[in-house]
C-alpha cells in the first residue's frame, strides 16, 4: 500500500512538471463564413503525454449563434472523443447571424493557438487564452483564461461555497456525489460548468462549458499568471458558449435559451410541504397529517420517505407499516382534503429475486460490468442493481414499474415525485468487492421499526382503519438474499490525473467508472448526467401515468439544463446556522444561475437536531423558498412546525404571507419558463451598477418585487440589512422606506416574522385572503398593492391558468401600469375567471399627488396608504383612476 501511494506521487510530480511543457496547437486552413470560422489545430512540437497522450489534430469551430450568443468548440478532428449527448442536453437551436450582427467577437493568434472573446463595441476582452497553450489529450484537457483582477464570480455549482466565488486558491470540483452535511469546499450533488462574471461598468456575461466529464476549474491570482480561470477536464471537448448579456438578468436568459427553459410547476407544488425520513408507520404520517390540521397550519402535500417501502426496496410497500389498503385509504383521505401526496423513488434496484429487478433483469436495463453480468452496487436495500438509464429499454421500464405501482385505481396514487440517490450513491466503496458482506456489516437495509399494537394514539379527523384496535396486521416481510452472480471485475479505474474529488476515486461512494453502458458510453464521461437522466425518465413515466398533467419531480442530483424536468431540494444539509445561511446562496445559484426555478433547502434542517428558534426562524424564510419544504433526518427530534407554539406561530405567519403572495411567485416563475428571466434574483441583478450588492447572498428578491431579509443569526432579534439607492415599503406595515445605498439595522424582529419589503416601482397582485389549501386559495379575489417608484410609477403582472394542466386550453398573461394617476390593466386574458381585483392599495402616497420633488418629500414622511374599493375584472382591458 505504501509504495503504491508513493508511486502515485512521483507520477503525478512527473506528470505535472511536464503540463507547463506540453506544446500547445498551431492554427492552419482558416476558413471565415459569414457566421463563423473553421480551422485546423495541429500540435504544435513534441508531445508532452502528461496525461494520457496528446491528440495531434483537432478541428475549431466558431459559430456566431445569435446576437448575443457565440459558440467555440474545440474537438479532435477523428471525432472519436466522447461529446455530451443531444439525447440528455439537446442542443441549441443556432439563429447563426453575420459575426458583424453580434455583440461579441471572437479574436485568434495562429501560432501557438489562443484565442480571446470580447464585446464588441467597447473591444473589452471577456476571456483570453493567451499565454497558456490549450493541452488536449486522451484523459486530461486544459484550458486557461485570464480575467480582470479580483472578478465578480458567480455559479460554477453544486456547492455550497461563497455565492460570489472566491477568486484566488479556489478549486471546484465537477462530480456529482452523494455529500451529507453539504460541507463547503466539496463537490456535492449537481454539475453545473457555468460561470458568470459581472463587471460593474461594463456588465455581465456568461460562460457555459458544455462537458460532462469529471473536472477541476481552479481560479486563482498569481504572479506568473495574474488572475486566471483555469479548467482541467478528464476528457470530453472544449465545448464553449459565451453569452454577452449584458445585464445580469439578460445573461440567465440567454443560458436559459442555451440550456432549455425551465418547466412549469403545478400550482399546488408551491403549497407548503412535510417530509421526515423515520416516520415509522402509516399511522405516524396520518398523525402528523392530522396534527397539522388541528394546529391550524396549512399543509398542502405531505411526504413519505424510504420508510414506506418493504426493506427499503423501490416499488414495494412494507406490508405492515405502509400496507397498500392503508396507502390507499391515506391518499384518499388527502386528496378529499385537498391535499396531496408524494413517495420517494431511488435508482438503486435490490438485487434480489422480485417484481422490478425480474422485470429490469427481462428488459436489460441494468448496468454491466465487463463479463456482462450486472454491476452490484450497495444502497438502502442492500445489494443492488443500477438502472443505466442509456438501456434501449430503461424508459419502458421505468413507465411499467409507475404504471403498475402508482397506478391510481389500483396502486399508490401520488400526486408528484421525490427521486434521491441519484448521483447515483452507492454504499460501498471502491472496488466493493462483497458487496453482500458489506450490505451485511453495515446492516443495510436496517430492520425496520417494531410493529406497534394498539398502544397507539387515536388520530382525530381520521376513519376507523388509522384508530387503534383496528386490525390492519399483515405477515412480515422475510429479507430475501440475491443470487451470487460473481464479483464486480478489478480495475485500475484511477485516470493519470486526478480532480478533487471529495470522495477521492472517481468510482468511490458511486458506481464504477469504467462500466459501459448499453449504448457503449462509459460511465467515466457520463456519470454526472445520471441524476439528469433519471429525471427526464421519472418525467416521461409520470406523464405517461397522467397524461396531460404537469409532473411535480424534486430530485437530488442535476446537470446543466435539469429546470426543463425537475425541481431541486438542496439534500442532506443539517439543522445549523451556517445551513440556514448557506440555503440562500444555494437558492440562488439554482433558481437564478443554474435555471433550476424549483429549488429549496430543508426548512428546519435535515440532519441533527432543530432548535425552535432555529425552526422559528427557517419557517418564515422558507416560506421565500420557490420550493418550501420542512424535511428531518432518521433520529432526529420531531420538527414538524407544531410542535412549539414560537414556531407554530412563525408558520402561519409565514405560510399566510406566502399564500396571500402565491400567485405573485407563480407569475415570476411562468415568467421564467417563459423568458429566463429568474424567479428569484440576488440583489445585484436588480441593481446591477451598485458594488455593495455583487456578494449579498444573506438577502434576496423573492421574484422581481418582495425583498426577502432574514435574520441570520441565531438568537439575534435584529438584523443589518442593505438598502440600495430606492424606494421601498415595509411590507408588514406599508410605511415607506427611502434606501440610501446603505445597511440599515432592523431591530425587534420577532421570531414568528420575516423583514420584506416592496421595491419601489412594483405592482403585487396578491390573494385577498389566505387559505387553508391552495385549491381553496384559488377562490381568492385579488387585492393590488401599488407601490410606486421614485419616479412616481410602477408596473407588474399577473399570469393566470388552471394551474395543473401541461397544455392550457386558455391562459390570461395581465400587465398592470401605474403612471401616477390611473392604473391601467391590459394583456391578454384567455382563463375565464369570476375573481376579481377588489381592492387596490397605493403606498406612500401624498395626497393630492405632485412632482416628483413632492412625492420625494412625502417618503420621508409618514406613510400614506390609500386603499379603494372596487371591482376590477381579470376577464377585459380596464383603465381607473386612483389618483
Ligand atoms: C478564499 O480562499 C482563500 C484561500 O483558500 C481563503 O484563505 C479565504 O478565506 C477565502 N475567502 C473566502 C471569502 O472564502
Ligand atoms: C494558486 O497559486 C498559488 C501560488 O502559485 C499556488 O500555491 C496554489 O496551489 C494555487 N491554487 C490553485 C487552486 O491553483
Ligand atoms: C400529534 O399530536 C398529539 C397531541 O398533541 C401528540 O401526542 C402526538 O405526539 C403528535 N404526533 C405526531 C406524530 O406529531
Ligand atoms: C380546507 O377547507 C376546505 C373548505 O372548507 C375543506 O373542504 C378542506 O377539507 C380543508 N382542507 C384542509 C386540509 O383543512
Ligand atoms: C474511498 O472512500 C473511503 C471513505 O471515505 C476512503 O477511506 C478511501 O480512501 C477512498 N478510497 C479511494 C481510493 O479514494
Ligand atoms: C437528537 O435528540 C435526540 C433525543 O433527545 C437524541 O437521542 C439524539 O442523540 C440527538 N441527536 C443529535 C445529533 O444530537
Ligand atoms: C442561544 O440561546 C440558547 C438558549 O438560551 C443558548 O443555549 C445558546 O448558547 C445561544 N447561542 C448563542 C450563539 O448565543
Ligand atoms: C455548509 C455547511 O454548513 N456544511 C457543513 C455541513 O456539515 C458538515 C458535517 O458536519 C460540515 O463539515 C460542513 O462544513
Amino acid at each position: 500500500m505504501r509504495t503504491w501511494i508513493v508511486h502515485l506521487i512521483l507520477a503525478s510530480a512527473t506528470a505535472a512538471a511536464s503540463v507547463d511543457s506540453c506544446p500547445g496547437y498551431a492554427a492552419s486552413n482558416v476558413k471565415k463564413g459569414h457566421g463563423g470560422l473553421t480551422a485546423d489545430l495541429t500540435l504544435a512540437g513534441t508531445a508532452c503525454d502528461a496525461y494520457g497522450y496528446d491528440i495531434k489534430n483537432l478541428k475549431l469551430e466558431v459559430e456566431y449563434q445569435s446576437a448575443s450568443r457565440l459558440h467555440v468548440k474545440i474537438y479532435d478532428a477523428e471525432e472519436n472523443v466522447y461529446q455530451v449527448p443531444e439525447s440528455v442536453l439537446p442542443l441549441p437551436s443556432p439563429a447563426n447571424v453575420q459575426g458583424a450582427g453580434s455583440d461579441l467577437v471572437f479574436d485568434y493568434e495562429e501560432k501557438p493557438f489562443s484565442f480571446s472573446v470580447s464585446r464588441k463595441g467597447s473591444k473589452e476582452k471577456l476571456f483570453d487564452t493567451k499565454g497558456s497553450n490549450i493541452i488536449f489529450e486522451s484523459q486530461y484537457l486544459r484550458l486557461r483564461t485570464s480575467l480582470p483582477e479580483s472578478p465578480n464570480l458567480y455559479g460554477l455549482g453544486e456547492t455550497t461555497d461563497p455565492f460570489q466565488l472566491n477568486t484566488s486558491d479556489y478549486t471546484t470540483t465537477m462530480w456529482a456525489r452523494d455529500a451529507y452535511g453539504v460541507p463547503t469546499g466539496t463537490n456535492l450533488y449537481g454539475v453545473h460548468p457555468v460561470y458568470y462574471e459581472h463587471r460593474a461598468e461594463s456588465g455581465t456575461h456568461a460562460v457555459f462549458l458544455r462537458n460532462s466529464n469529471g473536472m477541476d476549474i481552479k481560479i486563482n491570482s498569481t504572479s506568473e499568471l495574474g488572475q486566471y480561470l483555469e479548467y482541467n477536464t478528464l476528457g470530453g471537448v472544449f465545448d464553449f458558449y459565451f453569452l454577452a448579456g449584458p445585464s445580469p438578468v439578460e445573461a440567465s436568459q440567454q443560458y436559459a435559451d442555451l440550456v432549455g427553459h425551465a418547466a412549469m410547476m403545478p400550482y399546488f407544488g408551491l403549497g407548503f410541504h412535510q417530509c421526515r425520513y423515520g416516520y415509522r408507520d402509516i399511522y405516524e404520517v396520518a398523525e402528523v397529517v392530522s396534527n397539522y390540521s388541528q394546529a391550524g397550519i396549512p399543509l398542502e402535500v405531505m411526504w413519505t420517505d424510504i420508510d414506506y417501502m418493504e426493506l427499503r426496496k423501490s416499488f414495494t410497500l412494507d406490508p405492515e407499516r405502509f400496507s397498500l389498503p392503508l396507502m390507499r385509504e391515506l391518499i384518499s383521505y388527502l386528496h378529499d382534503h385537498q391535499q396531496s401526496y408524494i413517495v420517494m423513488v431511488d435508482p438503486a434496484i435490490a438485487y434480489e429475486d422480485y417484481e422490478a429487478f425480474n422485470k429490469g433483469v427481462e428488459l436489460d436495463v441494468f448496468m454491466k460490468i465487463e463479463d456482462a453480468s450486472i454491476f452490484q452496487g450497495v444502497v438502502w436495500p442492500g445489494v443492488t442493481a443500477f438502472p443505466d438509464w442509456f438501456a434501449p429499454n430503461a424508459g419502458k421500464y421505468w413507465n411499467d414499474e409507475f404504471a403498475s405501482f402508482f397506478n391510481a385505481e389500483t396502486g399508490v396514487d401520488i400526486d408528484a415525485l421525490w427521486i434521491d440517490m441519484n448521483e447515483p450513491a452507492n454504499f460501498c466503496n471502491y472496488p466493493c468487492e462483497d458487496p453482500e458482506a458489506f450490505a451485511e456489516e453495515n446492516d443495510n437495509p436496517p430492520d425496520p421499526p417494531p410493529i406497534r399494537g394498539d398502544d397507539r394514539p387515536t388520530i382525530p379527523g381520521f376513519p376507523g382503519n388509522f384508530q387503534p384496535g383496528s386490525s390492519n396486521s399483515r405477515i412480515r416481510g422475510r429479507r430475501q438474499s440475491g443470487n451470487k452472480m460473481g464479483l464486480p471485475g478489478r480495475n485500475l479505474i484511477d485516470p493519470p490525473y486526478m480532480i478533487d474529488n471529495e470522495a477521492g476515486s472517481l468510482s468511490n461512494k458511486t458506481v464504477n467508472s469504467n462500466l459501459i453502458h448499453a449504448n457503449g458510453l462509459t460511465e467515466y464521461d457520463t456519470h454526472n448526467l445520471y441524476g439528469t437522466m433519471m429525471s427526464e425518465a421519472s418525467r416521461e413515466a409520470m406523464i405517461s401515468r397522467r397524461p396531460g398533467r404537469r409532473p411535480l419531480i424534486i430530485t437530488r442530483s442535476t446537470f446543466a439544463g435539469a429546470g426543463r424536468q425537475v425541481g431541486h431540494w438542496c439534500g442532506d444539509n443539517l439543522s445549523t446556522w451556517d445551513q440556514y445561511r448557506f440555503s440562500i446562496q444555494q437558492l440562488l445559484d439554482f433558481a437564478a444561475l443554474f435555471q433550476v426555478p424549483m429549488v429549496g433547502s430543508d426548512v428546519c434542517g435535515f440532519g441533527d437536531n432543530t432548535t425552535e428558534t432555529l425552526c422559528a426562524r427557517w419557517a418564515t424564510l422558507g416560506a421565500f423558498y420557490t420550493f418550501y419544504r420542512n424535511h428531518n433526518n432518521l433520529g432526529g427530534i420531531g420538527q414538524e412546525f407544531y410542535r412549539w407554539p414560537l414556531v407554530t406561530e412563525a408558520a402561519k405567519t409565514a405560510i399566510d404571507a406566502r399564500y396571500r403572495l402565491l400567485d405573485y411567485i407563480y407569475t415570476a416563475m411562468y415568467q421564467q419558463t417563459r423568458t429566463g428571466a429568474p424567479a428569484i434574483n440576488p440583489l445585484f441583478y436588480l441593481y446591477p451598477n451598485d458594488a455593495n450588492t455583487f456578494p449579498i447572498a444573506l438577502q434576496f428578491f423573492f421574484g422581481p418585487s418582495i425583498l426577502v431579509s432574514p435574520v441570520h443569526e441565531e438568537n439575534a432579534t435584529s438584523v443589518d440589512i442593505y438598502l440600495p439607492d430606492d424606494i421601498f415599503y415595509d411590507f408588514w406595515t406599508l410605511k415607506p422606506v427611502r434606501g440610501s445605498g446603505d445597511w440599515i439595522h432592523l431591530d425587534d424582529v420577532p421570531f414568528t416574522t420575516i423583514p420584506l419589503h416592496y421595491k419601489g416601482g412594483s405592482i403585487v397582485p396578491l390573494r385577498a385572503n389566505s387559505a387553508n389549501t391552495t385549491t381553496e386559495l384559488r377562490k381568492e379575489n385579488f387585492h393590488l398593492v401599488i407601490a410606486p417608484g421614485l419616479d412616481g410609477k410602477a408596473s407588474g403582472s399577473l399570469y393566470l391558468d388552471d394551474g395543473d394542466s401541461l397544455e392550457q386550453s386558455g391562459i390570461s398573461d395581465i400587465g398592470f401600469e401605474y403612471n401616477g394617476k390611473k392604473l391601467r390593466v391590459k394583456g391578454r386574458f384567455d382563463y375565464p375567471t369570476d375573481l376579481v381585483i377588489e381592492a387596490v392599495t397605493v403606498l406612500g402616497k401624498e395626497i393630492p399627488l405632485g412632482g416628483a420633488g413632492k412625492l420625494k418629500r412625502a417618503f420621508n414622511a409618514e406613510a400614506r396608504i390609500e386603499t379603494l374599493s372596487t371591482r376590477i375584472s381579470l376577464n377585459e382591458e380596464t383603465e381607473i383612476d386612483v389618483s
